[in-house]
């Protein structure tokens, strides 16, 4: 459980932590791999969401499954890469959250994973959730915490003489 004092705290404004679906590079299941890999080149993110058309989450495409296909034929150009989708290649989503609040969830799973989707009932991609955008609210925490409570420790060390 999280102490309440600190879930209070970090979730002042869960919005200030969701970065929303209309700013999240995403490519489609149907796109070649051509495409996808243009699109991961200039976002610079190494792992983005896979949307169906309808905003359905469909999966992750990593940066590595575009690069692996390029090298698995020696001497490949990328042009090769138009005839594989990335359907082919991406990966099931498994690690998801239908509620920006739930904060236990959202730390646990930060903890290995970079990002998780933020999607409603119907798995209808709404965002993400960055480790950066955690770090920035515990790093709020750290700093405000004694301004709007009183921490005291409940043991005191005292020194030996
Ligand atoms: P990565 O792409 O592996 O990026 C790891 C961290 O490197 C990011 O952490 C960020 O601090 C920095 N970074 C990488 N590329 C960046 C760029 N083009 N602009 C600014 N910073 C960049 P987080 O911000 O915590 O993001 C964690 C993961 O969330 C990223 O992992 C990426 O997979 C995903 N992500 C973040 N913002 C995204 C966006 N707008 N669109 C798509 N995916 C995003």
């Amino acid at each position: 459980m999280i102490d309440a004092a600190v879930e209070q705290l970090l979730r002042q404004d869960p919005k200030s932590y969701v970065i929303p679906a209309e700013v999240v590079a995403n490519v489609t299941a149907t796109n070649t791999l051509e495409h996808a890999l243009m699109v991961l080149s200039k976002v610079g993110y190494t792992r983005i969401p896979v949307l169906a058309p309808d905003d359905h989450l469909q999966g992750l495409l990593a940066l590595s499954d575009v690069t692996d296909n390029l090298l698995r034929v020696p001497g490949a150009a990328v042009e090769n890469l138009n005839q594989i989708l990335v359907s082919d290649v991406m990966r099931p989503v498994t690690h998801w959250v239908d509620d920006p609040t739930k904060l236990e969830k959202i730390l646990n799973l930060l903890v290995d994973e970079p990002f998780l989707p933020l999607v409603d009932d119907q798995m209808i991609f709404q965002g993400i959730i960055t480790r950066r955008e955690i770090l920035k609210r515990v790093n709020y925490l750290a700093h405000n915490l004694n301004r709007q409570y009183t921490v005291t420790p409940k043991m005191i060390d005292t020194p030996a003489n």
